[in-house]
């Protein structure tokens, strides 16, 4: 079996470029099962793009990755497959799965360019369905015939049985629509193999620290998922994966990862990408006091996304510092506390400034991750948000304007109580400087007003613009920064209405 598997290349604003982890985890999945002829197609870091390369290659498989603002990317790339396949004379399988294809399956498995749909984690739903494909569909089956019908029922597939495979949804013989049970989330993250790293171009990958982003050509920036999960249940938070669970690898079990990052891959910087690796502060104290004790506190790290505040104290910080930790960035969303409390986010202003003050004071730098346009948001508690980035004063503030995904609380609170603008995934990209919806008391030209001005006066204080000016990464990558310039301080985006 020839297995593909695909990132496509992100039309949505986004700074840096990670390793994908799903789709390392399917590989690592995919070879402990046997398949040694797996593929990785990253188009964020791929020289060609993906019809060149469909257009020259051959696959059996082809599997999709998608959030939601990348759908339309995905069927095209599963239409490229398709096509590229059968003017070879031989059909190909096109899978796409992720948190879009969890939350809204249906959209996507009634085309003809997509055979099957998986939802939720898919370690084991993927060789399920590569067993089953390799074991019933017979050599003669691949190639296409001239002028044969290759949708359902007459596909490739239609001599599988697919009716067992958990978290899977397919096409019947007649056409029709199946949505097998979920599969239920695997209690034992600890045995899940380990990513497929060899698999990825680690060397196109940009470092994690955006403190010394770039500044090393030769940096090889690998992630690591130390736990999977989150249980709290904050309004706009899209979780479709795991749900509201939590499950988290042992100390030994991350280190002895660590330890394979840092010696056989030639890690030069590691992220954690969790949602929130220190719920449990205790396993987080120990992960950093095994890092040390095993010597592998020389490859600087950092904590990609928010870890939560409120599960944090002095001892942490100084542990992870010894460890090795550059920088931790955490979610404090807003500088309000009504607002806090609307969106359960279940944090108190003081357990941020205590946090931040404590990582600061073990010499960690810091990065924090505010919202705009959030339920209970005002004029003046949005002002709040701004005034609380300025006393924080973390190294970086990534400033974001809410983004409704489907699924979430807060997407049906946009749809109840007012109006959604669009219903075009591509607009749901966190990071771009427009509202999505407007709410009564919350019209989208003052939220995009206080975003702007939030980026402005944070960025462009004196303090800030001599970090930026002593950072050889600002002049070498000034093109980018003189147009990022443009879209964080300048006007806004016209939005419809
Ligand atoms: C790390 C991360 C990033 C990194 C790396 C992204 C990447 N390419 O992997 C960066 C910072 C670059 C990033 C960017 C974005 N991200 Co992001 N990211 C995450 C984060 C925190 C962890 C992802 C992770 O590693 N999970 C662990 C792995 C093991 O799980 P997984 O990726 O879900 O994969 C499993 C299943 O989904 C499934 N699966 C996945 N792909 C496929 C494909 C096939 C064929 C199959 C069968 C199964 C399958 O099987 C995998 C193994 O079990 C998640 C939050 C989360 N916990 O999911 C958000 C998250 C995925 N990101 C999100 C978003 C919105 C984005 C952006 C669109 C933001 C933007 N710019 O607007 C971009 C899109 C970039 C892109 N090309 O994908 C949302 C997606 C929400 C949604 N409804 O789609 C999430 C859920 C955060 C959130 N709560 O809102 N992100």
């Amino acid at each position: 079996m020839r297995i593909l598997l695909i990132s496509p290349k992100s039309s949505v604003w986004n700074s840096r470029k990670h390793i994908h982890m799903g789709l390392g985890y399917l590989a690592g999945a995919l070879l402990a099962a046997g398949y040694e002829d797996v593929n990785l197609f990253d188009a964020e870091v791929e020289d060609e793009p993906l019809a060149e390369h469909l257009a020259r290659e051959r696959y059996d498989i082809v599997g999709i990755s998608s959030p939601t603002p990348l759908i339309y990317e995905a069927w095209e790339a599963a239409a490229q497959a398709k096509e590229h396949a059968r003017a070879a004379g031989r059909d190909t399988i096109t899978i796409l799965g992720g948190p879009h294809l969890t939350l809204m399956p249906d959209e996507s498995i009634q085309r003809d360019e997509v055979d099957l749909v998986v939802r939720g984690e898919a370690e084991g739903t993927i060789v399920e369905i590569v067993r089953e494909i390799e074991q019933r569909v017979t050599s003669d089956e691949w190639q296409v015939d001239e002028g044969k019908q290759q949708a359902y029922p007459d596909s490739l597939l239609a001599a599988c049985s697919l009716q067992s495979i958990l978290g899977l949804s397919w096409k019947d013989g007649s056409g029709q629509v199946v949505h097998n049970p979920d599969r239920p989330l695997r209690k034992d993250v600890g045995n899940i193999p380990w990513p497929a790293y060899h698999l990825f171009k680690i060397e196109r990958y940009t470092n994690l620290q955006p403190i010394t982003d770039g500044l090393d050509p030769n940096a090889r920036a690998y992630t690591l998922v130390t736990s999977r999960g989150c249980p709290y249940q904050c309004i706009y938070c899209s979780k479709p994966i795991t749900g509201h669970t939590w499950r988290a690898r042992t100390p030994e079990d991350v280190v002895a990862e660590w330890r394979f990052l840092v010696q056989e891959m030639g890690a030069t910087e590691i992220g954690i990408t969790d949602d929130v690796w220190n719920l449990n502060l205790d396993r987080a104290k120990e992960i950093c006091r095994l890092l040390i004790t095993e010597g592998l506190t020389h490859v600087p790290w950092v904590t990609v996304h928010g870890m939560r505040a409120d599960h944090t104290d002095p001892e942490l910080f100084q542990l992870m510092k010894q460890a090795g930790c550059r920088r931790v960035g955490f979610g404090v969303e807003s500088g309000n506390q009504a607002v806090l409390d609307a969106i359960k986010k279940q944090q108190t202003l003081d357990d941020v400034r205590n946090a931040f003050k404590s990582a600061k004071a073990a010499g960690l730098q810091t990065m924090g991750f505010f919202i705009f346009g959030l339920p209970a948001d005002t004029e003046e508690t949005m002002e709040d948000t701004i005034r609380f980035s300025l006393e924080l004063d973390p190294d970086m503030a990534n400033f974001m304007i809410a983004a409704p995904y489907p699924g979430t609380e807060l997407w049906e609170i946009a749809r109840r109580d007012g109006r959604l603008f669009s219903m075009d995934w591509r607009d749901y990209a966190i990071h771009d400087e427009k509202a999505r919806y407007e709410l009564p008391s919350l019209p989208p030209e003052l939220v995009e007003r206080k975003w702007h001005e939030a980026n402005r006066r944070f960025y462009l204080r004196p303090r800030q613009l001599w970090r930026k000016a002593v950072n050889p990464d600002t002049w070498r990558r000034l093109p980018e920064y003189v147009s990022n310039a443009g879209r964080l301080f300048l006007g806004g985006k016209s939005h419809p209405v």
